[in-house]
């Protein structure tokens, strides 16, 4: 309880603090005043800083993306935590830099990579009395090696802290192409059993390279093996033919999945995890997307998410309980146009650019690699604003924890900062320091200074060097000014050699010893 004449002082002070360029005639509530809110994350797969309408995307419009940019927070500068899905969902569950536990991107039949043990963000919420799911694609490994799908798989979601999981078990172009809803594929028939096999080829089902005539779209050598609904995926499968997906329904089978678990939970705090297969390949968006951008499979795919984000948002105003959710909208990695399937994404560009001004993508050590469309909507609580606050999404864990009050124990998200006034808008402050991942290399931000640690090892995966891929790889050391060189552009290593020295070494620290 507080006397009416502390809390006009508390709305007036936290109408007055830095930043907010679009606030409006709206009353906002302190967070301390909140019930436990909810947190809902939508993450989307390869999404880039240039393809969100607010963003400055031109291909494609994100009418429903773009509503929650105008009224909540636009985040400018905010990180996925590595330039690939694997590493950046271990540091948003885990708190920590997926360099840590060596975190790469998995194949399909990779064991669970978060311990049980470890503690995690679902099951911080879960101290708090939240309920938690996560639907989409998982991608962090399952079991201990050798799953048996004809079984109870786990460990998985649920031994490290979520209450329910529905999810795709690796990536859309990754077998076995079943949903594994809690410890089981759905739909399996005993007398079919699923066998997976990343080592060799197994059982007769035809591939993209024996049968090339059933591919709907063409696919590289290491996305042409086993064909399921017109489309070669990475790895061998055979058996469990009754629990195939169909790609075109992945919309509508997530979104159901997702709304369901927010009416289930509504009357009380809950954390939904929902992790989107689009824009990843195989782009294949349900026919109604067909067209609905001027840039084929990667666009339609963009609008399909588009609405997806609706849906929920629509659900939460819905259920009367939008006010009382922290939003996050983000991606996991940097864009990508051709990543194993020629499906028009590079002949349709025309002028849409993925990346917006930055360089790279997906895989990349350059800014595209890990800056990603960020959105924050707390309606109430988080004024409409726009800020260029250096975020990332390790900070997640240990800002909710700082939201909702719990403690932290000193082993738990050692990389994870409280960062509440960058995510709730009310600071464009943000991190002093930011170490991200890219394949091959660790880059550091600080400030508006980028700097990127030279090759270390030769071993780059032979397929990268085989594409358009810029990884930013090199063997001298970069550094740029993100201020005056948001492109980078003009490596100034050569002119700032102190900066270089003072750069490598905080990365060399934050790596040998936790943060
Ligand atoms: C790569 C795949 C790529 C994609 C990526 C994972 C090849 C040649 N490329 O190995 O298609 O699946 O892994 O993407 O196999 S991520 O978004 O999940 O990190
Ligand atoms: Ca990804």
């Amino acid at each position: 309880y507080r006397p009416w004449l502390v809390n006009l002082l508390v709305l007036t002070l936290s109408a007055c603090q830095e930043a907010p360029e679009k606030q409006q005639n709206m009353e906002i509530r302190p967070v301390a005043q909140q019930p436990k809110p909810n947190l809902v994350i939508i993450y989307a797969d390869d999404l880039g800083y240039g393809d969100v309408g607010s963003y400055g995307a031109t291909g494609v419009a994100t009418p429903n993306i773009d509503a929650i940019a105008s009224k909540g927070l636009k985040l400018t500068d905010a990180h996925a935590s590595a330039a690939t899905c694997t590493p950046s969902r271990y540091s948003l569950l885990t708190g920590e830099h997926g360099f840590r536990s060596k975190a790469a991107i998995l194949p399909g039949d990779a064991p669970l990579l978060i311990s049980p043990e470890q503690p995690t963000l679902p099951k911080l919420l879960k101290k708090a009395g939240y309920a938690s799911a996560v639907i989409g694609k998982w991608h962090l490994g399952l079991g201990y090696g050798e799953v048996d799908w004809n079984q109870a798989v786990k460990p998985g979601p649920l031994e490290i802290g979520f209450d329910y999981s529905f999810l795709l078990p690796a990536t859309g172009d990754r077998v076995p192409t079943v949903y594994l809803e809690n410890h089981h594929v759905v739909n399996l028939e005993l007398d079919d059993p699923l066998e997976v096999n990343y080592q060799q080829n197994i059982g007769n089902r035809p591939t993209g390279h024996s049968h090339p005539e059933l591919l709907r779209v063409k696919a590289d050598p290491q996305h042409s093996n086993t064909i399921v609904n017109g489309v070669s995926r990475i790895g061998s499968m055979t058996g469990g033919e009754s629990a195939y997906w169909v790609d075109e329904e992945f919309p509508d089978i997530f979104t159901a999945k997702a709304v369901d678990f927010m009416r289930k939970h509504k009357d009380q705090p809950f954390f939904l995890f929902h992790s989107m297969h689009d824009i990843h390949v195989p782009r294949m968006p349900n026919p109604r997307f067909k067209n609905a951008s001027t840039m084929g499979p990667r666009g339609d795919a963009i609008a399909q998410l588009d609405w997806m984000t609706g849906q929920i948002v629509e659900e939460l105003e819905k259920l009367g309980i939008a006010d009382n959710t922290i939003l996050i909208f983000t991606s996991d990695n940097g864009p990508v146009l051709d990543d194993g399937y020629q499906d028009m994404a590079v002949e349709l560009l025309g002028e849409h650019k993925p990346a917006g001004p930055l360089r790279g993508g997906k895989y990349s050590a350059y800014e595209a690699g890990t800056r990603v469309p960020t959105i924050v909507y707390w309606p109430g609580t988080i004024a409409p604003a726009e800020s260029d606050a250096l975020v990332s999404q390790l900070d997640i864990y240990a800002t909710m924890a700082d939201i909702i009050g719990l403690p932290l124990a000193d082993t738990e998200a050692i990389d994870s900062e409280v960062q509440t006034p960058a995510w709730l808008g009310k600071s464009d402050k943000g991190r002093d320091w930011l170490a991200l991942e890219s394949v091959g290399t660790v880059s550091l931000r600080h400030g508006k200074w980028k700097y990127i640690r030279p090759l270390q090892n030769e071993s780059l995966p032979a397929w990268l060097h085989n594409k358009d891929i810029e990884t930013g790889l090199q063997g001298t050391q970069q550094v740029f000014n993100l201020e005056t060189d948001i492109g980078e552009q003009r490596n100034l290593a050569a002119t700032e050699p102190e900066r270089v020295v003072i750069m490598q070494q905080k990365l060399g620290e934050i790596i040998s010893s936790g943060y």
